[in-house]
């Protein structure tokens, strides 16, 4: 029998993604099942290709799933995945509710499939969107040189912050586009903004269109957001590098989907550009993209919709020894959430 898979939160921007990539990879799956809240129940969604109604969200809903995959807010999961282990599920949970607990695996595929095996509590955890865009990267090149200290700049896109997100952006990108006097006085972006728009909310703490926002999450002490210590907790979890020195700034910037950071990365053994490049090049789920003289580089333009890790701007940081930068994009809602999500998912089917 082939394994029953659950979807949950079938019709946010990840769940739509995870349907598309459902469809696209080998049908290993026998019923797919999706749950959303009792809002969206009676939906019709397609994956492979054909028409599944959504059930609402039960404790019934699970019976009968060997592995339902969590694409909900934190405090949805928080409630429901330990139901859905009661119901004799698998949870692989795409929520910061369960990222750090100690008995939750926290699980890249490439870079550390055995965690998945060792779950305590039923889920596993996927972890967010900015961790996994560097960390198929940084895992290969930690595998060779012995990562020691990282220190990334983010730049997010929009459909981080789900549909709202990526509506909002078309909304203000809207009330932008076609007034060239925009961007020369300040606050003149925020001013059209509010009154084209109204003053409701954004998911946004300041305008996207036409600017930069140095904030994703929320605050967590001291100056920092909940997005940057989620950047060095879940580093360091899935690296198995408890010690490693991470500082992080994440940015949101008007991009619709695809991620990007800006990584300066140090090693505990002598590395070279020459030689990251090859191991890079050889590295399943990466691409390297690296002729600044062809002008080929990674951009989210060029990545949304693709699965792989793209790096580029491979450089040896002039003043640090043993210390690479690089830039590197990834499809947040596929390997970013989804697809890392549906690999999990398949490598535990494996084992079922
Ligand atoms: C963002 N990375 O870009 C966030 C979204 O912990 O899974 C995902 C939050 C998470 O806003």
């Amino acid at each position: 029998r082939k394994p029953t898979l659950a979807v949950v939160g079938a019709t946010g921007a990840v769940g739509t993604v995870m349907l598309g990539i459902l469809s696209q990879r080998e049908n290993v799956w026998g019923e797919i099942r999706l749950i959303a809240s009792a809002r969206s129940a009676g939906k019709l969604l397609t994956v492979r290709g054909e028409q599944v109604a959504v059930q609402a969200i039960s404790p019934e809903a699970f019976d009968g799933v060997d592995i339902a995959m969590f694409d909900v807010p934190d405090e949805i999961s928080a409630e429901w995945a330990p139901i859905a282990v009661e119901r004799g599920a698998i949870v692989v949970d795409n929520s910061g509710a369960f990222r750090m607990d100690p008995d939750v695996p926290l699980v890249v595929p490439e870079v550390n499939p055995d965690a998945a095996r060792n779950r305590p509590r039923g889920i596993i955890s996927n972890p967010n969107c900015t961790t996994l865009t560097m960390i198929v990267a940084l895992g290969e090149l930690h595998r060779k040189w012995r990562l020691t200290e990282l220190v990334v700049a983010s730049y997010q896109a929009a459909s981080g912050a789900g549909q709202p997100g990526i509506d909002r952006l078309h909304d203000e990108l809207e009330v932008v586009a076609n007034d060239r006097s925009l961007g020369n006085v300040a606050g003149d972006v925020r001013r059209a903004l509010a009154e084209k728009l109204g003053e409701g909310e954004s998911p946004f703490p300041a305008p996207l269109a036409l600017n930069v926002v140095p904030w994703a999450g929320s605050a967590k002490g001291e100056g920092w957001s909940s997005e940057e210590l989620k950047v060095r907790n879940e580093s360091r979890k899935i690296l198995g590098i408890a010690d490693l020195k991470v500082s992080a700034t994440c940015v949101r910037v008007p991009v619709v989907t695809t991620h990007s950071l800006a990584v300066h990365a140090t090693f505990a053994e002598e590395i070279t550009v020459a030689e990251a490049r090859q191991a890079l090049v050889e590295a399943p789920s990466v691409v390297v993209v690296d002729d600044p003289d062809g002008k080929e580089f990674p951009t989210p333009a060029d990545t949304v919709g693709a699965d792989p890790t793209f790096v580029g701007r491979l450089r040896q940081a002039l003043d640090f020894p043993n210390t690479l930068d690089l830039f590197v994009t990834g499809d947040n809602l596929r390997k970013g959430a989804a697809l890392n999500t549906a690999q999990i998912a398949e490598l535990i089917a494996r084992d079922l």
